[in-house]
């Protein structure tokens, strides 16, 4: 069974008012991600070892492997932008709910602390990759970066609730080299919360 490109949960010019235009999401969801996948369906189609592995047992297998990494990579790509495009609301960006802003007070200090933290880690990660905050395994919230296609599912970490691409195809188009602008309104009116909250009431 191959991997698929998940649709997006929303129309491509759904965020475009909130700071994500049409062709930002054209592009990223139907040629970056899609390669992503692609890419990996023709990985595993060469090796048995992977064949009838889920996404996430791929992501754990080939993570730290040398001869796996071009697998890794993809399969890392592939689950990171399914989140991603969850992470995200046209609807509710922005809005944090009652249970988790409680939670983020809890171990950040605050909102605005939590966001400052993950706008550091956004913006310190030289290159490619995401930031994340994670529900770590000693129960607490954090803020985590990884380069390239690696995730909290690869290292281990915690269980992530949302995802922040940094690739600059993830920016260019509507803040241009402006990575900590584009950070800031993805926290202020994109991240979608609603999914954060659910995520961790479930872990
Ligand atoms: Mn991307």
């Amino acid at each position: 069974m191959a991997f698929e490109l998940p649709p997006l949960p929303y129309s491509t010019n759904a965020l475009a008012e909130r700071g994500m235009c049409q062709e930002t999401l054209e592009l990223h969801h139907g040629k970056h991600h899609l390669a992503y996948v692609t890419a990996l369906n023709g990985f595993v189609e060469k090796n048995d070892a992977l064949k009838g592995k889920t996404l996430e047992e791929i992501v754990r297998f080939t993570y730290g492997k040398e001869d796996l990494a071009p697998v890794f990579n993809n399969a890392g790509q592939h689950w990171n932008h399914i989140l991603f495009w969850q992470a995200m609301s046209p609807t509710e960006g922005g809005k944090i709910p009652g249970a988790l802003e409680k939670k983020l007070t809890e171990d950040f200090g605050g909102v605005a602390q939590f966001k400052e933290a993950f706008k550091a880690a956004a913006v310190s990660q030289f290159g490619s990759g995401w930031a994340w905050l994670v529900l770590g395994h000693d129960g607490r919230l954090k803020v985590t970066k990884t380069p390239n296609g690696s995730n909290p599912l690869a290292t281990g970490e915690g269980v992530a609730l949302l995802g922040c691409d940094v690739w600059e195809h993830s920016y260019y188009l509507d803040f241009r080299n402006r990575r900590p602008d584009y950070v800031q309104n993805w926290l202020d009116r994109i991240a979608n919360y609603e999914f954060a909250a659910a995520k961790l009431a479930a872990a």
